[in-house]
């Protein structure tokens, strides 16, 4: 199947499957992700896998299909010698779950990605957040303790998936040593889970790493992401799909950069000698008005023509300003970014388009509706 073609059913029965003893994984180091569905996993997976991991995914279950940006790196367990990713049913919300995935899979690094990570949503729905997003950290590395504390013999190296969001009102340029200041319960959250990942590491000894990431985009972006949200209707526009764009705050300022960089900088930190905390980011920042200007404009459209402000998109606070420093990882871990700003909008909108001209033809052949989308 391909990464937009409908999963098969074969891909949630393979969850159950539980890892076989004798697959040829047991020389291969072991990552184990959670968050494995979302951008920044498939991303990731990618990473690992060419780097010769065998990747274990947990996922949560849900009515739908949700493994849609997985399903290009998806081979039928069953097929146990070139199987190298794995899916299993788990939930940050179930503790034991993650200990149970832990002691069977025996990772070598565990990669917390998972989040309910719509900062706009946790005003919403704050206490599920705070427990996904904070709690939720806590009990994965609880569960990386205790399972060393009874294999005195193992090691675990834990990525935390932080975030430029915990510098909240704090003006930029934002390194490790800037104060946080989280403006929203995402936010709040998930500078309790950067100093859980703190604590454990002085407290235990646990090799745990924050990566304090700003925004980072692609093609694979959830669609109520602003980026992805005007790449989207860039390409519905073009073809004829969509004529205006209900948005929010067009100041705030932020600094994007391509989450196939990012993914690399996460891996790298588990590499150091000494875990430690790192800021990544691009060092250059632009407003969502700038975003759409060059959107817009690589189809050769006014984004004037079309936006409309809706006061339902602006946030009960707001972080104004974002711009990372991100000179450690550039000197320690050797990271950088390859793609800019100008190269990640023309990615997003040159696939938005293709996207686009798609349900084109389902629309003309009267098998979509143009509000709907696949
Ligand atoms: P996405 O929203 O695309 O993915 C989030 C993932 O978390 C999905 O796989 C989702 O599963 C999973 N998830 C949500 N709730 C739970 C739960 N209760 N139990 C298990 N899994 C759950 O996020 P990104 O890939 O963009 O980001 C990855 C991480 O990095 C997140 O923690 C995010 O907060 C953080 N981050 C992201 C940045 C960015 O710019 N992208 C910047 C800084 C930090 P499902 O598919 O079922 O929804
Ligand atoms: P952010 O990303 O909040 O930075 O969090 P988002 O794309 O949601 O917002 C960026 C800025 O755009 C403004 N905005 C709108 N945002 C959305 N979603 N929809 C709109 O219609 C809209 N109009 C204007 C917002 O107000 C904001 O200022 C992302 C997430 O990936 C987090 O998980 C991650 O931690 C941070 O990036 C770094």
């Amino acid at each position: 199947p391909t990464q937009n073609g409908s999963p098969t059913t074969t891909t949630t029965l393979s969850a159950l499957i539980p890892p076989s003893p004798t697959s040829p994984n047991t020389l291969r180091k072991v990552a184990l992700i959670t968050g494995i569905t979302g951008q920044d996993g498939s991303y990731l997976t990618e990473f690992l896998l060419k780097k010769g991991y065998s990747v274990h995914g947990l996922i949560r279950r849900s009515s739908n299909f949700n493994t849609q940006r997985l399903d290009h790196l998806y081979i039928d367990p069953h097929n146990s010698s070139k199987a190298l990713m794995k899916l299993h049913y788990a939930d940050l919300a179930d503790a034991s779950s993650l200990r149970r995935w832990i002691d069977l899979l025996r990772p070598d690094e565990v990669y917390n990605l998972a989040a309910q990570s719509h900062v706009a949503v946790s005003f919403e729905i704050p206490d599920y957040t705070a427990d996904v997003v904070a709690t939720g950290a806590l009990r994965l590395l609880e569960a990386v303790r205790s399972h060393l504390s009874d294999n005195p013999d193992r090691r675990i190296r834990y990525y935390q998936a932080g975030s430029s969001e915990m510098f909240g009102s704090t003006p930029p340029p934002q390194d490790e040593s800037s104060p946080f200041h989280p403006r929203s319960p995402y936010a709040a959250s998930k500078c309790a889970a950067h100093w859980y990942t703190v604590n454990y590491r002085e407290a235990y000894g646990i090799y745990a790493c924050n990566g304090i990431l700003f925004n980072h985009e692609s093609p694979r972006r959830g669609e109520n992401f602003v980026t992805r949200k005007i790449t989207r209707a860039v390409g519905r526009i073009k073809v004829g799909l969509q004529s205006k764009l209900f948005l929010g705050n067009l100041q705030a300022s932020r600094d994007w950069g391509f989450a196939g960089d990012y993914v690399e900088a996460m891996w790298l930190m588990l590499q150091q000698e000494e875990p430690d905390d790192y800021v990544v980011a691009t060092e250059e920042s632009h407003t969502v008005e700038e975003f759409l200007e060059k959107a817009f404009g690589c189809v050769g459209l006014d984004w004037r023509d079309h936006v409309v402000i809706d006061k339902r998109y602006f946030r009960p606070a707001e972080v104004d300003n974002l711009k990372g420093d991100s000179s450690k990882a550039r000197r320690v871990l050797g990271w950088k970014p390859r793609v800019g700003f100008g190269e990640l909008v023309g990615m997003m909108v040159e696939r938005d388009i293709d996207l686009a001209k798609r349900e084109k033809v389902l629309v003309d052949a009267g098998y979509m509706d143009a509000q709907q989308q696949p």
